[in-house]
């Protein structure tokens, strides 16, 4: 049931390169801004992100990473602001924390960087571990699947246990079944229809399907990353209904408002308001 509401994280990518908001917010003023134009837009969490992980992109400096981010990070958390750290690194990932981030969106789930799970383990952090298998400019080369769901969930369940083994406490550890990373398509909609066989694994399940390809395949014209903003609504509400715990969003206040009627939808099949 999607009680307590589903949260909404916000994106703020902090990038020139990402692909529907890159370059927006290189000016750490301008970020800031929108950070807190996401706030009052309804967003929960505020993810703030240096490194661009749209296919084909190449990596950015971890010098050039953390100065993208930390002041960002710093000036949102001193607003009130829950905070989370959009990165594979985990030396991002401490300087965000030292700061205040009080959430590491990990794309890679502890694959990219081993030093992660000791950082989270250390810091007691709340941490979201995302299906990957390679970094953007390859995970194009790894979308091949037999049974998706089976193999996404599988492939999540082993990071669970290795992050645990570093000392995780399990109960830090949300899921997410990486839509769009070493998945084509029409692997994305499986996972979706499917989110019960993440959530059974007994973690919270964030799910970011914002503005992204797959969408573009089911909508009326599909004119670029702006064009899907309807059809990421959409998928927010079904998410919810199916138990997600949070959703992963540029506007956040389509969400906020769409959240507003799985909740009053609920809420009026209890019998409640
Ligand atoms: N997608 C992107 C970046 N970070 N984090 C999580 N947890 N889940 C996602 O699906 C996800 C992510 C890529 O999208 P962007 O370039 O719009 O940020």
């Amino acid at each position: 049931m999607p009680d307590p509401r589903c949260l909404v994280i916000g994106v703020l990518n902090v990038t020139p390169d990402s692909f529907s908001d890159g370059g927006r917010f290189e000016a750490v003023d301008d970020a800031i801004a929108w950070g807190l134009q996401l706030r009052d837009d309804g967003a929960d969490i505020v993810d703030v992100g240096g490194e661009s992980t749209r296919p084909g992109a190449e990596r950015v400096e971890p010098a050039v990473e953390r100065q993208r981010i930390r002041p960002v990070v710093a000036a949102l958390v001193s607003e009130g602001i829950r905070v989370s750290v959009d990165t594979t690194r985990a030396e991002t990932a401490a300087a965000a924390i030292e700061v205040g981030a009080g959430l590491v969106n990990d794309v890679s789930g502890g694959l990219a960087d081993s030093a992660m799970a000791s950082v989270i383990a250390a810091t007691g952090v709340d941490y979201i571990a995302m299906h990957w298998r390679a970094h953007s400019d390859r995970m194009d080369d790894l979308d091949a699947y037999g049974d998706v769901v089976a193999e996404v969930r599988g492939e999540l369940e082993a990071r669970v246990a290795a992050l645990t083994a570093a000392g995780i406490d399990p109960a830090r550890i949300i899921l997410d079944p990486g839509l769009g990373f070493s998945k084509v398509g029409q692997n994305n909609w499986p996972l979706l229809a499917n989110l019960d066989a993440l959530i059974s694994l007994g973690h919270r399940v964030a799910v970011g399907a914002s503005r992204k390809r797959f969408l573009g395949g089911v909508i009326t014209r599909d004119d670029g990353p702006l064009a899907r903003d309807d059809a990421t609504t959409a998928v927010t509400t079904l998410a919810a209904d199916a138990g997600a715990w949070a959703v992963r969003v540029h506007d956040a206040r389509a969400a906020r408002d769409a959240l507003g009627v799985v909740s009053a939808w609920h809420g009026a099949r209890r019998g409640g308001g």
